[in-house]
């Protein structure tokens, strides 16, 4: 239905500073990303404003400039570092009489050459046309019209009118296809939450390692790429940590700073794992020159999506770029705060394991149940749930079992199986309480 930048397309960068020259961090940013989208990039320069101008952004010269430098290296795109308003599209397009991309429009266009899942591509759809119905002022003039379409035009009706309509009908469509599979997984989050298996999610920048660290983590083979925006659809998979208790790990889409809001809300399911989890390993490249508004830039999202408040462990990536040694950091408390590693070379991996585990386990419980014979299979949801400390076959039938769990989970199995653990005998209490 787009008309998708082509490979190899030749494209021109302008980047941007308001009140200043643009960042040199900023500006190698948005290359990758222009490259990441499949632009060949021709050529870029530098527009330094002082403050925006409303009809094209940039003042007469510098556009001037920009036309120059499009015609030079025979260019026809032109990529701005920059939110554009619709007008400003659209005044620029036709000066430059080229197509002209924001960095929304920009980011938009890589998450749609990435979509692989049905989901995903319904989410980067739903995105671009939110994205364009803002555009649809004077036609779809970036759009390959689908012309005649059986159904598309009433009599009477202008051009315009009819495409506002199919965009709407299309939206409310893929509104509620998204709605569907939102369901679905939520069905599985409640499973997941049945179990009591606690979810961790990994997040973090665009191309921090979470999937290489991911893949060291769990033998699951997710792509990874020295590009932006490998990942878009979300991987789970169990994760087996030290002193046996497991947890479901998640590897979703990365951040990037100005992420469009038409994407968050797109993505809001996928994300809604991310929201869901019991901690987040916030996985950051160390060796990053830009690593701290890197991080600040996640945490703009986290809190884009309701996820600020959750617990999270930070992990510096990449140790072994800047030849750090693998270690914990610890808070005022003890717990685990930051953990350096290398997910490439799995230096470090086995401290954050650690950490993890640590983590989860504070808020675990300690007891003993007694079983009878007809409860094999709530025996059964303990080996899988908890981790089960010692076992006692009893005379009369039936088990005794030490077990360590999830203090929800171990709510959950007192509210469903009435489960209980056994009040210490007298000698153990007293001895407990010294
Ligand atoms: N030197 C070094 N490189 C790493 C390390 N971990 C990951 N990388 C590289 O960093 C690049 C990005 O890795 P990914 O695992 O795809 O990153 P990601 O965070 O999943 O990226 P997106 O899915 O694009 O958000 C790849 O080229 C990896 O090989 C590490 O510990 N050390
Ligand atoms: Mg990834």
């Amino acid at each position: 239905m787009f008309e998708r930048p082509r490979r190899g397309e030749r494209a021109i960068i302008v980047h941007v500073g308001i009140g200043r020259a643009p960042d040199r961090d900023a500006r190698e940013e948005f290359t990758s990303l222009a490259r990441a989208a499949g632009a060949e990039v021709a050529g870029s320069l530098d527009a330094r404003l002082s403050r925006p101008n409303p009809r094209h952004l940039v003042g007469r010269g510098k556009l001037e400039a920009i036309r120059a430098l499009a015609a030079d290296t025979d260019a026809s795109l032109v990529l701005v570092d920059h939110a554009l308003t619709p007008a400003q599209e659209r005044n620029l397009e036709r000066v430059l009489e080229r197509r002209v991309v924001d960095r929304a429009g920009l980011i938009l266009d890589i998450f749609a050459l990435r979509a692989r899942s049905h989901e995903g591509k319904l989410q980067v759809e739903l995105a671009q046309l939110e994205h364009l119905s803002t555009r649809l002022v004077r036609g779809w003039t970036h759009l390959e019209r689908q012309k005649g379409g059986i159904g598309l035009r009433g009599p009477g009706e202008t051009q315009l009118e009819s495409d506002r309509r199919m965009l709407g009908q299309r939206l409310r469509q893929l509104q509620s296809r998204l709605d569907r599979l939102a369901r679905r997984r939520e069905l599985g989050r409640r499973q997941r939450r049945r179990a009591e298996l606690p979810t961790v999610s990994l997040v973090g920048y665009t191309n921090a390692g979470k999937s290489t660290l991911f893949n060291r983590l769990t033998d699951a083979g997710v792509p990874v790429a020295d590009q932006l925006f490998a990942t878009l659809d979300p991987t789970l998979r169990r994760l087996e940590l030290p002193g046996g208790s497991g947890c479901v790990l998640a590897d979703t889409v990365g951040f990037v700073s100005d992420l469009p809001h038409e994407l968050v809300a797109a993505f809001h399911s996928t994300l809604e794992e991310t929201r869901d989890a019991r901690l987040l390993l916030h996985v950051v490249d160390c060796s990053d020159p830009a690593r701290s508004e890197r991080i600040a830039a996640v945490e703009t999202v986290l809190a884009q999506i309701g996820a600020e408040r959750l617990p999270r462990i930070q992990v510096f990536n990449k140790a072994d770029i800047l030849a750090e040694p693998a270690r914990i950091e610890t808070t005022d408390t003890g717990m685990p705060r930051r953990v350096w590693l290398s997910a490439a070379s799995g230096e470090g991996v086995d401290l954050l394991l650690a950490a993890i585990a640590e983590f989860l386990h504070q808020d675990r419980v300690r007891g003993t149940v007694r079983l009878g014979v007809r409860q094999g299979r709530l025996r059964a949801v303990l080996y899988e749930q908890g981790q089960v400390l010692a076992e006692r076959t009893l005379s009369g039938g039936g088990w005794e079992l030490e077990v360590e769990l999830d203090r929800r989970g171990y709510e959950q199995l007192q509210r469903r199986e009435a489960l209980a653990f056994l009040e210490p005998a007298a000698g153990e209490r007293a001895a407990s309480l010294i």
